[in-house]
């Protein structure tokens, strides 16, 4: 694929209606680079991974990636693990996403197994699990699903395994909300994307990515039944947990 068609250009051009935002083979064929440009931290957060996989993850174990996209956590965990007998299994419910992952996952050479599962993550059960990652995803979740799934992960959990979930969050506080969404849109500004870009893809998210506060993730992971919950990154309005069971 030429460089050009990667880059994210999506929003640069006026839009006659904004229409909700989906993960189809447009946003497939450019999201690696706005992902990039878009989420401050990223890949600071991704090259974090392989040291929390060789870490947590078990012999006898299975590694979760909800909401895996092209597999960037996918081969992050894969790099990272020193455990015997794993396997991890990634899941996206966007069959354009899971096609091109396959072929990242094919050309890596990395030993763990990847099984590639297209379904929607609520849906499909966690058993034996030493490590289960969401990056980014529970926040495109309707609301009123977001416990019901995180208790499923809790339940799949080995004792002492870890979910480290990602996500962009909401302030209650309205000064620091308002500051932290300034400094992001300075992030995408740096990177190269225009005011009308920012506004258009802000449009068309609003109904989509759903960010809740730090507190409601506490609360929703604790009463889940993990018995430690932290902080361990955050860059501006993006922020990820660790919960450990
Ligand atoms: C990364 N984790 O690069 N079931 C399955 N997948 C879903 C669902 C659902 N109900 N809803 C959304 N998705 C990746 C980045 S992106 C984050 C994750 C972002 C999928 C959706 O198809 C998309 O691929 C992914 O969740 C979210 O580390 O774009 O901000």
């Amino acid at each position: 694929m030429s460089k050009h068609k990667t880059q994210d250009i999506l929003y640069s051009q006026p839009l006659e209606a904004i229409t909700d935002f989906v993960f189809d083979e447009s946003v497939v064929h450019v999201f690696r680079d706005m992902i990039g440009r878009s989420v401050p931290g990223y890949s600071t957060l991704l090259s974090m991974i392989p040291v929390l996989a060789r870490h947590y993850v078990k012999n006898n174990s299975r590694c979760y990636d909800l909401g895996c996209s092209l597999g960037a956590s996918t081969l992050a965990m894969r790099h990272g693990i020193d455990a015997q007998d794993t396997e991890i299994i990634s899941v996206d419910n966007s069959p354009a996403m899971i096609e091109q992952c396959q072929r990242y996952i094919a050309n890596d050479k990395a030993v763990v197994p990847v099984k590639l599962v297209c379904a929607d993550i609520r849906d499909i059960s966690v058993i034996c699990a030493s490590m289960v990652v969401m990056n980014f995803t529970l926040q495109f979740i309707e609301r009123n699903d977001r416990s019901k799934l995180l208790d499923s992960i809790y339940q799949g959990l080995n004792t002492d395994g870890v979910l480290l979930l990602s996500e962009k969050i909401h302030f209650s506080d309205e000064v620091e909300q308002e500051w932290m969404t300034d400094l992001h849109h300075e992030f995408k500004k740096a990177n190269g994307y225009s005011e009308l870009e920012i506004s258009q893809k802000r449009s068309a998210l609003e109904n989509v990515l759903v960010p809740e506060t730090i507190e409601k993730h506490k609360q929703r992971l604790t009463k889940a039944g993990f018995r430690k919950v932290i902080v361990w990154f955050q860059c501006f309005n993006f922020v990820s947990l660790l919960a450990i069971k």
